[in-house]
């Protein structure tokens, strides 16, 4: 593969494979119309134990800042009423003695654990299943987050633990994970990856944020990730995976040689429907897989309902 490329459309090529018009021409889920209701069966029919899993990671987090891509900010959460406005007399005491906390929280709507829009990247003036690149000034008129939260997904979500599959708690900087290295995990899991699974990976690296200390994580920013290759894109469009699951921010490697970023977010979100899930803890997920070697299981995730955004903060529940 030539990932000396300088721009997304050498690399990928005008034949890149696309799914545009296959789900006609207003369509805005793309990949998750492969989760029918034979889908959501197929993926309770994986459930066994009834323990359930929450993927999210906290939003404001006051012992580390939330982390999020170069460019972004961690959320900010401010209390805008609680027993501190009424013990300095800053809001008048109620009649009835009643009293009550809010918040307010201010936060890149792709600064938590998230569903991307499929309109959220693209190439060449033309977003998801064609629609042009104008459609996105000033909010997104098509393919924005709200028809994914309003659709809802549902499927039988595989988890594929590339850290534990290569004897690490964490992939490296910049260590890539290629088609033939996520079948060989899978293998070497007992488990086979079906067709129109939720493919969720796990680098351990949302984990080692967690424990790292001050700024260091900040310091060297490259994620491990998902590589480009043509027959990684094929495969996802012959497997008819609707989803794609990582506990990092871009759910890919993130930079290339000459500068390249984030073509899998060309490749499989902008041309073949993919929904992206980022930023989601798979940690006690992992073990709990590992512990009984299952790895398939219910996957549900519903994200906010926030009208043209370009993405969503989710809180995904697995069931096995
Ligand atoms: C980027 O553009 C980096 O977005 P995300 O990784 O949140 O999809």
């Amino acid at each position: 593969e030539d990932i000396d490329a300088t721009t997304i459309e050498q690399l990928l090529g005008p034949d890149s494979p696309k799914n545009w018009g296959k789900w006609g021409p207003d369509d805005e889920v793309g990949s998750l119309n492969y989760l029918d209701a034979a889908q959501v069966m197929r993926g309770i029919g994986a459930v066994t134990s009834g323990e359930v899993f929450t993927l999210q990671i906290p939003i404001g987090d006051t012992e580390r800042p939330d982390p999020v891509w170069p460019g972004r900010e961690p959320a900010v959460r401010t209390p805008v009423m609680d027993e501190g406005y009424f013990s300095r007399g800053e809001e008048p005491e109620p009649s009835d003695g009643h009293h009550w906390a809010d918040d307010k929280i201010e936060m890149f709507t792709q600064g938590s654990s998230q569903y991307d829009a499929l309109a959220h990247y693209w190439y060449g003036g033309q977003v998801w299943n064609g629609y042009s690149a104008d459609t996105t000034v000033g909010e997104l008129r098509r393919a924005s987050v709200l028809p994914i939260a309003e659709k809802g997904v549902v499927g039988r979500g595989i988890l594929i633990d590339m850290a534990r599959a290569r004897g690490k708690d964490v992939l490296g900087r910049g260590e890539p994970i290629t088609l033939a290295d996520l079948l060989a995990a899978a293998a070497a899991q007992g488990t086979t990856i079906e067709p129109r699974d939720i493919l969720i990976i796990r680098t351990g690296w949302i984990g080692s944020y967690y424990r790292s200390v001050g700024d260091e994580f900040y310091t060297d920013w490259n994620e491990p990730g998902l590589v480009y290759s043509r027959e990684l894109v094929e495969w996802f469009q012959t497997m008819e995976i609707p989803n794609l699951v990582t506990d990092t921010i871009a759910n890919e490697l993130s930079f290339y040689p000459g500068g390249l970023q984030l073509p899998l977010h060309c490749a499989l979100m902008r041309n073949l429907g993919v929904a992206f899930t980022e930023l989601c803890q798979l940690d006690t997920l992992a073990e709990a897989c590992a512990a009984d070697r299952r790895w398939s299981f219910l996957y549900t995730a519903a994200p906010l309902k926030i009208s043209g955004a370009s993405g969503a903060p989710v809180n995904p529940v697995v069931i096995r």
